[in-house]
């Protein structure tokens, strides 16, 4: 197949995808030890209380609140989903929205060490009630369904962040301002969540259809940390597919960021507040796909070798690349 991962991929990034296998088991054995003060599988005790957290995944079968007939579709068409204010079935709670807003306006604890033009609040200064809330919006059973139809299994929620695009003078672009497809996995879900209103003004995240995306990069050769992996002349400025996610505070776009070529946070003029959240399949290179080299009758290794987000979400803020591990 022309547009296959192994193409994606190139031969140059072979270690950079062992060291994307890896990276997910170190995190993994250094949360057993902080939790269990042991290694993974170590004792009885241990593997019980996994087994008691892996129960959580039965919930798949329990979630609520469907999401509206043709989204789904829609999603999975386009590539990524605008889910307005008015028509989401569950809403940020305003005060929530308007503290996030207070702590990123009174004292900022920016990552030093991220982009100039991408930032994001350290979630420890959030109070803990704040981080509970948020955890529990952006897990809801209604994103819940919408990722598990789209990537086709219960998802793992592996980040949650509160993005800020700080206004700054034009530079040169680079990085997530120029069009390009993240390196995650086949597919995944991302969740952009306006904490006030997203004006042209403010960077908006750009997007072009999953079949368009694909198509130019199928043309293209495109290969992932190549020097065409982050790229404006991928995408043609005028196309008409490309849509532009403005919207009011309250709106929410979903995305699937593999697929579909995007950029964000260009020329702010004003600052652009996110509230932020990726889900990806339990395959995906950041966590190791051990079940797919596994005949099916062993696949429950699956159940041991998958992050522990339903399992303590306090957890989650710990790492805010993998949060759920
Ligand atoms: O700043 C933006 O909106 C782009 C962010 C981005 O590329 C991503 O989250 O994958
Ligand atoms: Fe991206």
């Amino acid at each position: 197949m022309e547009n296959s991962l192994h193409n994606k991929f190139g031969k140059r990034n072979l270690w950079k995808r062992i060291k994307n296998r890896i990276r997910p088991v170190r995190y993994w054995y250094k949360y057993c030890q902080q939790k269990f003060g042991s290694r993974p599988f170590s004792s009885p005790e241990t593997r019980a209380k996994f087994k008691k957290a892996f129960e959580n995944h039965s919930r798949i079968q329990h979630l609520g609140n469907q999401p509206a007939q043709g989204q789904v579709e829609k999603l999975r068409k386009q590539g990524y989903l605008f889910v307005g204010k008015d028509n989401q079935e569950i809403q940020l709670r305003n005060d929530i929205a308007v503290n996030l807003v207070k702590y990123i306006e009174k004292d900022p604890v920016y990552n030093p060490n991220s982009k100039q033009y991408l930032k994001h609040l350290n979630p420890m200064a959030l109070s803990g009630d704040d981080r509970e809330l948020i955890y529990k919006f952006m897990a809801q059973d209604y994103f819940l369904n919408l990722a598990t139809q789209y990537l086709g299994e219960y998802p793992l929620l592996v980040e949650l962040k509160v993005l800020i695009s700080p206004a700054i003078e034009k530079s040169e672009y680079s990085g997530s301002q120029l069009w390009h497809s993240d390196f995650d996995d086949e597919k995944n879900l991302k969740i952009f969540h306006f904490l006030k209103d997203v004006d042209i003004e403010c960077g908006p995240l750009q997007v072009l259809s999953k079949e368009k995306s694909q198509k130019i990069m199928d043309d293209r050769g495109f290969v992932w940390g190549s020097n065409i992996s982050h790229d404006d002349s991928l995408v043609n400025e005028n196309d008409h597919l490309v849509e532009t996610c403005t919207g009011v505070a309250g709106d929410t776009i979903l995305i699937d960021t593999v697929n579909c070529l995007h950029r964000g946070s260009r020329s702010n003029r004003k600052p652009r507040y996110i509230l932020y959240a990726t889900y990806n399949t339990r395959s995906s290179f950041r966590f190791p796909p051990y079940h797919k080299l596994l005949p099916w009758k062993y696949s429950s290794i699956n159940e041991f070798t998958v992050p522990l987000i339903d399992f303590d979400p306090e957890m989650a803020f710990l790492k805010q690349e993998a949060v759920n591990i």
